[in-house]
């Protein structure tokens, strides 16, 4: 099978017009000389006045290449796509968005990459701070004091510089602070009157080697010792794999210490492939909420140790059942670095007898030197999912086992999970195989982040397959004009089920309890009547357009075409009409009207 970058066209560069050679130039070429000195490959945005003056340095000045410019629909899906970007590079891109209703739009997904932990620039602007300079009306709507409050509780820092040297400090320190772990989105805002002021000839650009992020911390010698020798003495170590790094050399290391140790692997559906799920010591397949082997076997440790899991605190709280926590807690993670008041997103608080403020995959690398390799186990064989039944439905798990059999041998890159989905249903094996959840649960976001994940691996041979609710595609929707306009192939696959489905199970839970009818559930959830033409919605976009697939003995032929779509270099949206109903227990509760 060819690579497929071979078949693929360049990246549609929206080539401007040179002009003529200028001595006089402006606040905004000094901005924009800068973003390409930090290396900002790519700039998603929505255009506004705001920036025009940026806009025009990044087109006219910078000639639309490094950065380019990604003209997006909205701005929720500009910030999309640069999280989604991130989770595979590594390395932040950026975002511009206008003042104040541009950076209300972007919200959302800023804060999205915020619970991520995905360092991501968000530029904005805001009309002129010196009032005398502002137009009327118009400026002044789009000018607000201390715009940066909007997104300060989400962001790791933010800034209104005051001139154009200050400007270009601030992006040096922005970028510096998003790339130093926890990473996280930034935000600077950009003066219309600095952008637009004569500045005469270019200061040099700055040296951005010089301002780069510090290297991961590494662990304590001391806390290294401590943590080996527990693990070392443990009978039932367990590991608990979170936000770790997609590097492949990481990954090994993970399993050659979960391997050394005969230790019990605990991993998460949010944060991607981690561990191979099908490795006989991952207790669980990967889950939302803990499953009850995952709990079965936090319950039973007596060391564990803590990558960087999201919700520390949580995963006892699930497991414990209100009983005190009595193993000893080797807590890896540098994330209380970004607890603050606002959001209570760090999850509840875990306790810890050795307490690594470290990078979790060196902290990794220093205890497979140190601890002592046990025995190996027998580990009992992982519980095969029941089969199939053969009634021609359309499921979840359906459009699973079709895709497997569709892309044997191919490198897939799964960018987004439906809520539905059992972790059962698929295993990773390498760090790209999946790229986790949206982080903040921002509905709407899988679209965008599945386009920046497909951005970040379009020269590479893996395809990217999206398969996202249908509540999620119609928020997100417009993302896919972008993808087609610059030819970032993708294949998306909806999960139609004609609901935001998610929430039919809570009402149906709150009837129960209140002994009122659960038939009502749902009213003001179903989105029929009509209904809408996923594919025809993709169509009008410029993409590819598969479905409705209404029966299973259909969606092979959909899934081969699409595929057959993406390896060419197009993007593809199959509208599969799912069975409503949940095979996992979503929201942390176990009940579930309608279960496949
Ligand atoms: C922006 C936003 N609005 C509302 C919600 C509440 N919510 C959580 S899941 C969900 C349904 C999502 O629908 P869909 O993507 O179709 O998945 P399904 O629930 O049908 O499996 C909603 C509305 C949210 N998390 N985010
Ligand atoms: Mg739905």
């Amino acid at each position: 099978m060819k690579p497929k970058e071979q078949l693929l066209p360049p990246l549609t560069a929206d080539a401007p017009t040179p002009g003529p050679a200028q001595t006089e130039l402006w606040g905004s070429d000094a901005i924009a000389q800068c973003l390409r000195a930090l290396g900002v490959p790519y700039l998603a945005l929505n255009p506004g006045a705001s920036y025009r003056g940026l806009h025009d340095s990044l087109v006219n000045h910078l000639g639309n290449s490094a950065p380019q410019m990604l003209l997006c629909l909205h701005e929720e899906n500009a910030v999309a796509i640069a999280h989604g970007h991130a989770k595979v590079a590594g390395q932040m891109m950026g975002a511009v968005v206008h003042s104040n209703v541009g950076l209300m739009h972007a919200s959302m997904a800023v804060f999205n990459a915020w619970c991520d932990r995905v360092p991501l620039l968000l530029l904005g602007a805001t009309g002129p701070w010196d009032a005398a300079r502002r137009r009327p009306w118009i400026d002044w709507i789009h000018t607000a004091s201390d715009q940066g409050a909007l997104v300060r509780d989400y962001t790791k820092w933010d800034n209104q510089p005051g001139s154009v040297p200050a400007a270009v400090e601030a992006l040096l320190r922005a970028s510096q602070i998003a790339q130093t772990a926890p990473y996280g989105p930034v935000y600077v805002n950009l003066d219309a009157a600095l952008q637009e002021a004569k500045v005469g000839a270019l200061p040099a650009p700055p040296d951005a080697a010089r301002y780069a992020a510090p290297a991961p911390a590494l662990p304590q010698p001391t806390d290294v010792a401590r943590a080996a020798e527990l693990l070392s003495r443990a009978n039932n170590p367990v590991l608990l794999v979170g936000r770790v790094s997609r590097k492949l050399d990481d990954w090994k290391r993970r399993v050659e210490l979960a391997e050394k140790l005969q230790a019990r692997v605990i991993v998460d559906l949010k944060t991607g492939a981690t561990f191979p799920t099908d490795h006989p010591q991952c207790a669980a397949p990967p889950a939302t909420f803990m499953a009850p082997a995952a709990c079965a076997a936090l319950r039973e440790a007596d060391v564990v140790l803590m990558l960087d899991w999201v919700d520390p605190g949580g995963a006892f709280k699930q497991a414990m059942d209100g009983a005190a926590v009595s193993a000893k807690v080797i807590h890896v993670s540098v994330d209380a670095h970004l607890h603050r008041g606002w959001s209570m997103d760090m999850g509840s608080l875990a306790p810890a007898d050795v307490f690594m403020q470290c990078d979790p995959d060196a902290a990794v690398a220093a205890l497979l030197s140190q601890v002592q390799a046990r025995p190996a186990r027998n580990w009992p064989a992982p519980t095969a999912l029941p089969a199939l039944p053969d009634d021609d439905v359309v499921s979840i798990r359906g459009i699973a086992d079709t895709l497997a059999a569709a892309t044997q041998g191919m490198e897939i890159c799964i960018s987004r999970l439906p809520l539905g989905w059992n972790g059962a249903y698929r295993h990773f094996h390498h760090p790209l195989d999946y790229l986790g959840s949206d982080g903040g649960g921002g509905v709407g976001a899988g679209p965008g982040n599945s386009i920046g994940i497909a951005l970040a691996l379009r020269d590479s041979e893996r395809l990217t397959v999206g398969i996202i609710g249908d509540g999620d595609f119609l928020m997100g929707n417009t993302a896919i004009w972008t993808a087609v306009h610059y030819s970032i192939p993708l294949l998306l696959i909806v999960c139609n089920n004609h609901s935001f489905f998610n929430d039919e199970l809570h009402q149906e839970r709150v009837a129960i309890a209140r002994q009122r009818p659960a038939e009502n559930k749902w009213i003001g959830q179903r989105i029929n009547e009509p209904e809408i033409d996923i594919a025809q919605m993709a169509r009008a976009m410029g993409a590819e357009g598969l479905g409705p697939v209404r029966r299973a003995r259909d969606l092979r032929a959909a899934i081969d075409a699409g595929l057959a779509h993406v390896r060419q270099g197009k993007v593809c949206v199959i509208d599969a009409c799912v069975a409503p109903g949940y095979d996992t227990n979503m929201s942390g509760a176990a009940s579930s009207s309608h279960k496949r």
